[in-house]
């Protein structure tokens, strides 16, 4: 069967999803899920993913896979989004473990509560303790990429995919790239991949 995903399309972990799909030019049907208003938290939502969060991929024999970067890992293999050698798909990994670990909880929160779900007046003291935490991490990729083109291999990888989602769209959550000339470089190296496109917050 062709493969379904269940995505919103303002969500970074979602678009890391449609990248990879459009990259590949991979079949699929998207079927639009707006947090929202409840679509996770359904009896019928929790049966393809129980922890009730999207992206929810149902792969070609019907099984459904949560996650996004277990998503991308699955999508990408044998293709050039996924390195061959052992030690570049362990820094691909690397990669794909900080942004879930310290970027994507600090930048794509405050996108959240800036943007998406607008709960700054409930959520300030969490959205001001992330600055800090989001500076951190954005600087550890300007310094890493001062010295390479990509994360994790010598070619765009889905180690990219994973940090370019959040990254692009880092100013709606209050985070500046002003300062940081090597991610902009990056960030334009990404939109030149055939197939990309960025989030829009009207999508
Ligand atoms: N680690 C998960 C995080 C997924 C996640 O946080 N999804 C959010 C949207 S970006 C969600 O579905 N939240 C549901 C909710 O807050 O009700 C992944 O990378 O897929």
């Amino acid at each position: 069967m062709q493969i379904k995903v269940w995505g919103m399309s303002l969500s970074g972990n979602c678009h890391k999803v449609r990248l990879i799909l459009d990259y590949l030019k991979i079949p699929h049907e998207w079927i639009e899920t707006d947090l929202r208003r409840g679509a996770t938290k359904t009896p019928e939502f929790k049966q393809m993913n129980p922890n009730a969060h999207v992206p929810v991929a149902q792969l070609e024999d019907g099984s459904f896979l949560p996650e996004s970067n277990a998503i991308l890992y699955y999508l990408a293999q044998g293709s050039a989004f996924w390195p061959a050698d052992k030690l570049s798909q362990a820094r691909v990994l690397q990669w794909m473990f900080f942004e879930q670990y310290d970027h994507e909880p600090r930048i794509a929160v405050n996108r959240s509560i800036q943007s998406i779900a607008n709960t700054m007046a409930e959520r300030r003291a969490e959205y001001e303790a992330n600055v800090p935490k989001g500076y951190r991490a954005l600087g550890v990729m300007e310094s890493h990429l001062s010295e390479n083109r990509w994360f994790g291999a010598a070619q765009a990888s889905i180690a990219d995919v994973a940090l370019y989602a959040y990254t692009h769209v880092a100013d709606e959550g209050g985070f500046s790239l002003a300062d940081y000339p090597h991610i902009r470089r990056w960030l334009g190296e990404m939109e030149k991949i055939p197939g990309h496109s960025r989030m829009r917050l009207t999508a």
